[in-house]
């Protein structure tokens, strides 16, 4: 079978786990790295074991010619990059958050689909294994026809320390991590037509809201709560777990921290323990969004075989994008929004 020539752009904190699950990946070989900071781009050369460096991502794509390339860096450069392989026709997946707004999100779709070229989102929460369990229970049936949810993500970890911009920004929580929370509400209870969301900053240290608190209507009639907080100091820190509550007409679901899936369906009660795997080079507590990382990136390799569109495509990613916006905007006037409009 065709191994694909990857290329990836970024070398940063994150990029560290991508490259760790492209090497686990059958099939797909990183081949050159770039990155505009000399250190950054040795250091996982070397790790890696990667000898063809760039400090400019066009000369890396016309040089080594790649099968796709895989953007690791912050959102500033996404539109610029995404636009830059649709022009050299090469597939591509772009980290979150997809876009700094909707109008770049669109035109990088649009680019993408004029050139014929595959785009992804590296929206790996959904990934995670135990939140496809939740998603399988409620294909099955398990509880009947969910009516109400709570996707929830509190935390009082140190995430400034690995990712220092998080602090410097006008928007934090929604925008890094509530993103995530609210791809999993729209995964998990479809898509939403109406968003109402309060934000608030605790943490003084930093410039942007740490908790945000929002109400979804989803057009299949859930009604969804998705809260995030990094002020929150429980007695067993959760981090980076979400938490999913979800009442059915049938019964009710409940994954609870420490990976405890309950549901209570007319069968009887179901009790499962869906702590993820620990892979050879993940770390506590990381390990959960490092397995979600092997697993959207062996998706993106089984679309790019077999032509299929990623879960996580960017047109899927705009539905997310809007959510987003929408909780920032109704935060701003303390309204609620139809998200069809933003
Ligand atoms: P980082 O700042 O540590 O790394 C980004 C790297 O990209 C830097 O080394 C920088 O020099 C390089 N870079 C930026 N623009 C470039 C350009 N035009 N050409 C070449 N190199 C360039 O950032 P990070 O924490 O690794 O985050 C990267 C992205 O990953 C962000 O969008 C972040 O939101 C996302 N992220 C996702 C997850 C997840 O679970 N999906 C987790 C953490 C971070
Ligand atoms: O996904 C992210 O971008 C990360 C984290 C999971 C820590 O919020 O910032």
């Amino acid at each position: 079978m065709m191994s694909y020539r990857g290329a990836l752009i970024g070398c940063g904190f994150f990029a560290i786990n991508q490259l760790h699950a492209w090497r686990d990946i059958e099939g797909a070989d990183i081949v050159a790295l770039c990155d505009r900071d000399p250190a950054r781009l040795a250091l996982a050369g070397d790790q890696f074991g990667i000898s063809a460096r760039y400090a400019d991502a066009e000369k890396m794509l016309r040089a080594e010619k790649p099968d796709f390339v895989d953007i690791a860096t912050t959102v500033a450069s996404h539109r610029p990059l995404v636009e830059l392989a649709a022009r050299l026709r090469i597939p591509v997946t772009c980290q979150k958050p997809f876009a700094l707004s909707m109008k770049d999100a669109r035109a990088m779709v649009e680019a993408c689909q004029q050139a014929g070229v595959p785009l992804m989102i590296h929206e790996n929460f959904r990934w995670q294994s135990a939140i496809q369990a939740v998603k399988a229970r409620l294909d099955a049936g398990a509880i009947g026809k969910p009516f109400w949810a709570r996707v929830s993500f509190r935390s009082g970890y140190d995430v400034f320390s690995g990712q220092p911009y998080l602090a410097e920004g006008r928007r934090f929580i929604v925008e890094d991590l509530g993103i995530h929370i609210l791809d999993i509400a729209r995964f998990l209870f479809g898509e939403v037509t109406r968003l109402s969301a309060r934000m608030m900053r605790v943490n003084p240290a930093i410039k942007g809201e740490d908790v945000a608190t929002m109400l979804l209507d989803h057009s299949s009639g859930v009604i969804s709560v998705v809260d995030c907080s990094y002020a929150t100091r429980l007695p067993v820190e959760p981090f980076p777990e979400t938490l999913v509550e979800i009442d059915g007409d049938a019964g009710t679901l409940r994954l609870g921290q420490g990976y405890r899936l309950t549901v209570n369906r007319p069968g009887g009660l179901e009790e499962t323990d869906l702590s993820p795997p620990l892979l050879h080079w993940a770390s506590r507590p990381w390990h959960n969004i490092q397995e979600s990382v092997l697993a959207i990136q062996q998706h993106w390799l089984d679309c790019l075989r077999s032509g299929r569109e990623p879960s996580t495509s960017g047109y899927d990613n705009i539905g997310t994008m809007a959510l987003v916006e929408a909780a920032y905007a109704s935060a701003a006037n303390g309204e609620s929004v139809d998200t069809r409009t933003v």
